[in-house]
């Protein structure tokens, strides 16, 4: 396996880093999870324009355009001859000394590793998946907002280590005030009276970019659509409820804190946005060649 490394490709073991990495020091960094279907690498752009939106929001210059970003990517997953991948994008504030102070640290940290996905086993896109909701909050916006797709994550896995302590996969995350935002690595969608419903994401939220493609969706199959704060109650009395993200596509929800959802089974609807999210993943994306 090739390691995409400041500029170069490198073996696996030969991938390695300072363990002055403010990434592993502080987790001051940003990264991208991206995926390429059949040779397409799907909404590349989008991805890495998040990316540099997210370095941006913590004052960290990637030093690189982002043009060439795209050229590293694509150049990863050739050398590495995989068609069907998981990208994994990484550009830490770099090598530093003890100490905050990212002043200190010389150029950043970038890496791309193009490896193989482990997805949600099988049946839980045919029969739901079973989730629950995290004790653990969402952080404030104001504190470090989620819309940073940063290499902070504990918050996130705190509320992982809640659904896997539940027995099951996922969690949703609330605000301090009980509002819906997200589950620890996907956004959240309900199906209520025909119509499709999300956060908005300011509530403290990623910008998913499989929810935008969702939303997008939506125009397309003549499904009205609606952003709007939610409660945990507002997703029990839901008809249908699926989660979205790079890693899981379009995942149907069956069970919320035991409560059953559309009777415990994937709903109508979710099925539809399923299939159209599959087809467009075949045609959209950025061709490359080995
Ligand atoms: N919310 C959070 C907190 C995420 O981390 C999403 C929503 C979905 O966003 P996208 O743009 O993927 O639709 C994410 C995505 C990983 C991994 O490497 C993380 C994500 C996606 C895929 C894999 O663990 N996060």
């Amino acid at each position: 396996m090739k390691i995409y490394l400041n500029g170069e490709l490198v073996d696996r073991d030969k991938a390695v880093i300072s363990v002055f990495d403010h990434g592993l020091l502080y987790g001051d960094g940003v990264f991208e999870g991206i995926r390429s279907y059949d040779s397409l690498v799907f909404r590349l752009k989008e991805h890495i324009d998040r990316l540099y939106r997210s370095a941006e929001a913590i004052e960290l210059k990637i030093p690189m355009t982002k043009t060439d970003m795209i050229k590293a990517v694509l150049e990863t997953l050739k050398a590495n001859r995989m068609k069907d991948a998981y990208i994994r994008l990484v550009v830490t504030r770099g090598t530093g000394d003890l100490g905050l102070d990212p002043r200190k640290c010389g150029v950043p940290t970038i890496f791309i590793i193009a490896d193989k996905i482990s997805l949600y086993p099988e049946e839980f896109y045919r029969n739901g998946l079973a989730i629950i909701t995290a004790r653990t909050r969402r952080n404030l916006t104001t504190a470090l907002n989620p819309k940073i797709k940063s290499l902070n994550y504990l918050n996130n896995i705190l509320a992982k280590i809640d659904a896997i302590k539940a027995g099951t996969e996922e969690a949703i995350m609330l605000t301090y005030n009980d509002y819906v935002t997200e589950c620890t690595g996907d956004n959240i969608f309900v199906i209520s009276c025909g119509k499709l419903v999300t956060p908005p994401v300011d509530v403290g939220a990623l910008e998913g970019i499989t929810r935008d493609v969702v939303i997008g969706l939506a125009g397309k199959m003549g499904i009205g659509f609606e952003e709007k704060m939610l409660k945990v109650e507002d997703l029990y009395a839901a008809d249908e409820v699926f989660l979205t993200g790079t890693a899981a596509e379009i995942i149907p929800i069956s069970m919320i804190d035991k409560r059953r959802i559309n009777g415990g089974k994937p709903g109508e609807i979710t099925r539809r946005f399923m299939e159209e999210f599959k087809k467009i993943t075949k045609v959209d994306g950025v061709k490359y060649e080995m």
